[in-house]
C-alpha cells in the first residue's frame, strides 16, 4: 500500500500513471497547493520542500519509506518493481537520461512559460519571450528524439511518464503543435493507454475549493512514523 500526496497537476500525474501501469495498490492523500496545504508541518515531514509529490511506501520490510521529487519517486517504484526502467546498463542510460532532461529542463521550463503566459499578474515580455523560446527548443528536441521512435527511450518507460503530463498542456505553452507530428502522434499515443486514462480519472475528484484538515494530516503521519 502507498500513500500518495497529490495534488492533480503534472508532476502529480506522473507518478499517479506508474501507479496505475504498476497496478499497485495506492491512497490519494490530497494536498491542496492553493489553499497551502504543502506548507504544513506535518506534510514537511514527508516533503522537506513543500512541494507535491511525495510518497510513504507501507511495503518495506523495515517501515514506511517516505520520498519526495517526481524523478526519484519514479526511479524507486521502476526499480523496485522491475518495470519501466531496464537493468542492462546501455538502454537504462536512455531512461535516465530523458528522464532527467525532464526533471531539469522540459519541466521547469514548461512551468515558467505556464506562470508567465497565463498566471503572472501583470505582463513582461521577456519571460514571455524567454521562456516560450525555450519551450520551444526543448519541444524541437523531443520532435527529433520521436523521429522513428514510439516512446522516447524505445521501450515505453518512466521517461515517458515524466514527459506526457507535462506537453499535454502545449495550448497553453503557446507551442503549436501541427509543426510537431512527432510529438502529436506521441501525446495521442500516450493518452490511448489505460493506466494513463484511469491516472487522470483518478484526479477527477480533486476538490479544489477544500483543504485538508492539520488533524487529518497528523493523524496520518503519526501513525506511519511510529511504524517506522
Ligand atoms: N521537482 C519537483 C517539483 C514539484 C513541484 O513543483 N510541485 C508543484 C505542483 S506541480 C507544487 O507542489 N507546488 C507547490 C508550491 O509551489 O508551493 C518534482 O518533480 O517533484
Amino acid at each position: 500500500m502507498i500513500d500518495l500526496f497529490y495534488a492533480p497537476t503534472p508532476n502529480g500525474h506522473k507518478i499517479t500513471i506508474l501507479l496505475e501501469e504498476l497496478g499497485l495498490d495506492y491512497r490519494l492523500i490530497p494536498i491542496n497547493i492553493l489553499k497551502d496545504d504543502q506548507f504544513h508541518p506535518a506534510f514537511l515531514q514527508v516533503s522537506p520542500n513543500n512541494r507535491i509529490p511525495a510518497i510513504l511506501d507501507y511495503s518495506e520490510a523495515d517501515g514506511p519509506l517516505a520520498v519526495f521529487e517526481s524523478g526519484a519517486i519514479l526511479t524507486l517504484l521502476a526499480e523496485k518493481h522491475q518495470q519501466f526502467l531496464p537493468q542492462q546498463r546501455r538502454a537504462r542510460a536512455e531512461v535516465l537520461q530523458w528522464l532527467n532532461w525532464q526533471m531539469g529542463g522540459l519541466g521547469p521550463m514548461l512551468g515558467q512559460n505556464h506562470h508567465f503566459n497565463q498566471y503572472a499578474p501583470e505582463q513582461v515580455p521577456y519571460a514571455q519571450k524567454r521562456y516560450t523560446d525555450e519551450s520551444r527548443r526543448l519541444y524541437g528536441v523531443l520532435e527529433k528524439q520521436l523521429t522513428g521512435r514510439e516512446y522516447v527511450a524505445d521501450d515505453y518507460s518512466i521517461a515517458d511518464m515524466a514527459i506526457y503530463p507535462w506537453i499535454r498542456g502545449h495550448e497553453n505553452q503557446k507551442i503549436d503543435i501541427e509543426q510537431l507530428p512527432n510529438v502529436a502522434a506521441y501525446i495521442q499515443r500516450m493518452a490511448a493507454r489505460e493506466a494513463v486514462k484511469k491516472a487522470y480519472q483518478r484526479g477527477e475528484s480533486f476538490d479544489w475549493e477544500k483543504s485538508i484538515s492539520a488533524e487529518k494530516l497528523n493523524s496520518l503521519l503519526e501513525t506511519s512514523i511510529e511504524k517506522s
